[in-house]
């Protein structure tokens, strides 16, 4: 029995040592310790010994299993050294190489500038509303005072889908459906896009607007221009000149076009505002009361005043950009400088 134990410590020896991997070494260890294994064998053949033998081999079965468990630990740490020594030298990484960078989008100058007016009117307490681009007839003019065959439709020359719905010309349909939702007070601004039959050098087909609204008791033409000059000195500059000139539209009486000094030359007279020193940038007016019948607002009870911007002009103005067609052409290398 001894002989057999010495025997089985000798192989198992030779064994691990010439276990190559860990899977190989387990199987050594199965081998040996397993239910079946050589020692349990050994082991279950000790019932058989006279009283006297038992404790003698029993003692050197005990001193084969931890020599066994020693070289078997002793082996599995110099295998996955050796792993890791060899995965170390194959899985080399050249930290000095540039690294690959993902390109990130901007936003689109046009996000860009409705985004900040928004935020800045939101600031002043108005909310956001948005409506359909394609729209009804009665939305876009009849509510605005624009009743079909009436001049003012020039002003605007529109697409037509058929004789009822049109590409809308204007955001202030959005304005005459927030107010049939309900009674004032009305504060809002509606951005979006806008459609017209325009295409030259300074005017494109589909272009952008944000317009506003504001309706309750006493607001008055004094309103209007405290909001719309805050706007102008938020947006632009404090020190910058703004002044109301005398208008006409449909949906406002009296109505005021808002010129703010020239960016670019600072009132002086350049060629972007025509040698005149100032700049257009807004339409604006008290809200007709044909407007407030035709949303049921009691005109003798409520008034308000609206107000509307072409972004891309906006957008020109803040970001020196001399060519509206740039807005349009979707060149990264102009939509990157954003
Ligand atoms: C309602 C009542 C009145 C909105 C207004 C203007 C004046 C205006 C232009 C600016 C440049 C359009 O993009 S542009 O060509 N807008 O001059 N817009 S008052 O008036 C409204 C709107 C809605 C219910």
């Amino acid at each position: 029995m001894k002989d057999k134990l010495e025997q089985l410590l000798a192989t198992a020896t030779t064994q691990i040592g010439e276990a190559g991997t860990e899977a190989q070494l387990q199987s050594v260890r199965v081998s040996v310790l397993g239910k079946k294994g050589d020692l349990t064998d050994i082991m279950k053949g000790m019932r058989d010994l006279s009283p006297e033998e038992r404790p003698q081999v029993g003692a050197l079965a005990n001193e084969v299993k931890d020599r066994f468990e020693e070289l078997f630990a002793k082996r599995l740490d110099a295998l996955r050294e050796s792993d890791i020594a060899q995965r170390l030298s194959q899985e080399k990484i050249d930290i000095t190489l540039p690294g690959s960078t993902s390109v990130a989008g901007r936003k689109h100058p046009i996000t860009l500038v409705t985004e900040e007016i928004t935020e800045l009117f939101a600031s002043m307490g108005f909310g956001v509303a948005e409506g359909p681009e394609v729209e009804q007839d009665f939305y876009n003019f009849e509510a605005l005072n624009i009743p079909k065959d009436h001049p003012a439709r020039d002003m605007q020359d529109t697409f037509y889908v058929d004789d009822e719905t049109v590409l809308r010309t204007h955001t202030s349909p959005v304005q005459i459906r927030t107010m049939l939702k309900g009674q004032p007070p009305v504060r809002i601004i509606a951005p979006g896009t806008v459609y017209r039959r325009d295409s030259d050098i300074t005017h494109s087909p589909m272009f952008h607007q944000v317009e506003g609204l504001l309706v309750d008791k006493n607001v008055t033409f004094g309103d209007l221009k405290g909001i719309l000059t805050t706007f102008v000195h938020e947006y632009f500059g404090k020190n910058i000149g703004v002044r109301f000139r005398p208008s006409f539209f449909p949906f406002t009486e009296p109505s005021a076009e808002v010129d703010m000094q020239c960016v670019i030359c600072k009132g002086k007279g350049c060629r972007v505002c025509s040698q005149t020193g100032w700049l257009e940038i807004l339409g604006s007016g008290m809200v007709d009361p044909e407007v407030f019948k035709s949303v049921d607002y009691d005109p003798t009870v409520y008034s308000g005043f609206a107000f509307g911007m072409g972004i891309e002009r906006i957008a020109m103005l803040k970001y020196g950009v001399n060519d509206l067609r740039l807005f349009f052409e979707n060149d990264v290398r102009f939509l990157r400088q954003f």
